[in-house]
């Protein structure tokens, strides 16, 4: 057994900002108290590690990205009574401890032990397992997956089911849950409401599924790539707009096509002029704005606050709402009882080593999500 062993494995570290990721052999230390070393089975290539590789989030480097995952228990460090070694788990970028201010609040699924805020790239210790030449490895809000093995800390990882196929489950660590979750716990779509979507990767198909499961009548998708188009009328879209088909705002548009604006307006690109403008494309009279989309750090976003006094209800969330540890073995549940699917949000499946392919197919508009097996 490698149980309280250091593991030498690989993962693809990334050095700093538009640069390739690069493979390398890494060391990754036995988990100490409350901790869990995970063997990687399937991690998804998601936009918001691509926002490191762009060099639109600043994080510590070197660092290993990755926080869309399922693997295998390895080891438990001290005081894990919950796991133990084969149990099949997902890592969670934000944690629930349960006892704090947030985790307490049954309204909220934030926890003060997340890393999202500052992105300082260590467990609960301050330290991180990962070596690599020598040098300090951070970690990636809380779970790091890029990698063979990793080390999470117990709030961070959430035992599912046996049965789950974990080259499909791994985008309930992210993806899936995310937009599902902004649609239908975040922003509580009625059932023949109106609803738009700005922005078709696969964070903004979930919000299509998240509206279509809800009951929406009107889901209309927005996205200047028409490639994205075909998926999301798949996926429930009614209506399909491309913003460069039009000479005149957006919100303009959709105020035509909703008979004044959208119930219900989410933002799933990370761009604040994009936030403003799915804020004016809501109805005036509690039309509700969900950011979803994470902006540059240091970004802000502007408005009129005429458009707030009216009655528009303007809020966001990271990983649709979910409390983590609650809702991401349910919905893994969910997936095995065939009460949902998104095995169409999978369109390409790639070698772990061909991950920098993964990223291109992103970036050029290729792919929705592509899912790296080990
Ligand atoms: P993606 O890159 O696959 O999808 C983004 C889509 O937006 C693409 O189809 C683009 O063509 C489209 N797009 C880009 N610019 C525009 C524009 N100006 N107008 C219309 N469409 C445009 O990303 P994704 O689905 O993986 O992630 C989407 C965002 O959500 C991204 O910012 C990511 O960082 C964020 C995210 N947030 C959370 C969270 O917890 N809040 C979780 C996961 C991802
Ligand atoms: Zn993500
Ligand atoms: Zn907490």
């Amino acid at each position: 057994s490698t149980a309280g062993k250091v593991i030498k494995c690989k993962a693809a570290v990334c050095w700093g900002p538009k640069q390739p990721l690069s493979i390398e052999e890494i060391e990754v230390a036995p988990p100490k108290a409350h901790e869990v070393r995970i063997k990687i089975v399937a991690t998804g290539v998601c936009r918001s590690d691509d926002h490191v590789l762009s060099g639109a989030l600043d994080v510590n480097f070197p660092i290993i990205l990755g926080h869309e995952a399922a693997g295998i228990v390895e080891s438990v460090g001290e005081g894990v009574t919950n796991l133990k070694p084969g149990d099949k788990v997902i890592p969670l970028f934000i944690p629930q401890c349960g006892k704090c201010r947030c985790c307490k609040n049954p309204d909220s699924n934030f926890c003060v032990k997340n890393d999202l805020e500052k992105f300082n790239g260590v467990l609960q210790d301050n330290t991180t397992r990962f070596t690599c030449k020598g040098k300090t490895v951070y970690n990636f809000i809380s779970t790091s997956t890029f990698t063979e093995y990793t080390v999470v800390d117990d709030i961070a990882v959430a035992k599912i089911h046996p049965d789950a196929p974990l080259d499909k489950v791994c985008l309930i660590g992210c993806g899936f849950s995310t937009g599902y979750g902004s649609a239908v716990k975040t922003a509580k779509v009625k059932p023949g409401s109106s609803c738009v979507v700005f922005g078709l990767g696969g964070v903004g198909l979930s919000v299509i599924i998240g509206c279509k499961v809800a009951g929406a009548a009107k889901i209309i998708a927005v996205d200047v790539n028409p490639d994205k188009f075909a998926k999301a009328k798949e996926f429930g879209a009614t209506e399909c707009i491309n913003p460069k088909d039009y000479d005149r705002p957006i919100n303009e548009v959709l105020a035509e096509m909703t008979d004044g604006g959208v119930d219900y307006a989410f933002e799933v690109i990370g761009n604040t002029g994009i936030m403003t403008s799915a804020l004016k494309s809501s109805f005036f009279c509690g039309g509700k704005t969900v950011i979803v989309g994470l902006a540059p750090s240091n970004a802000t976003m502007t408005f009129d606050p005429m458009l707030m006094l009216t009655g528009r209800v303007l809020t966001g969330a990271f990983f649709g709402g979910f409390k983590s540890k609650d809702d991401v073995p349910q919905t893994v549940d969910d997936y095995v009882n065939k009460k949902i699917n998104f095995d169409g949000l999978i369109t390409h499946e790639l070698p772990f080593e061909q991950i920098n392919e993964g990223f291109e197919l992103l970036r050029n508009g290729k792919s929705i999500r592509t899912v790296l097996n080990f």
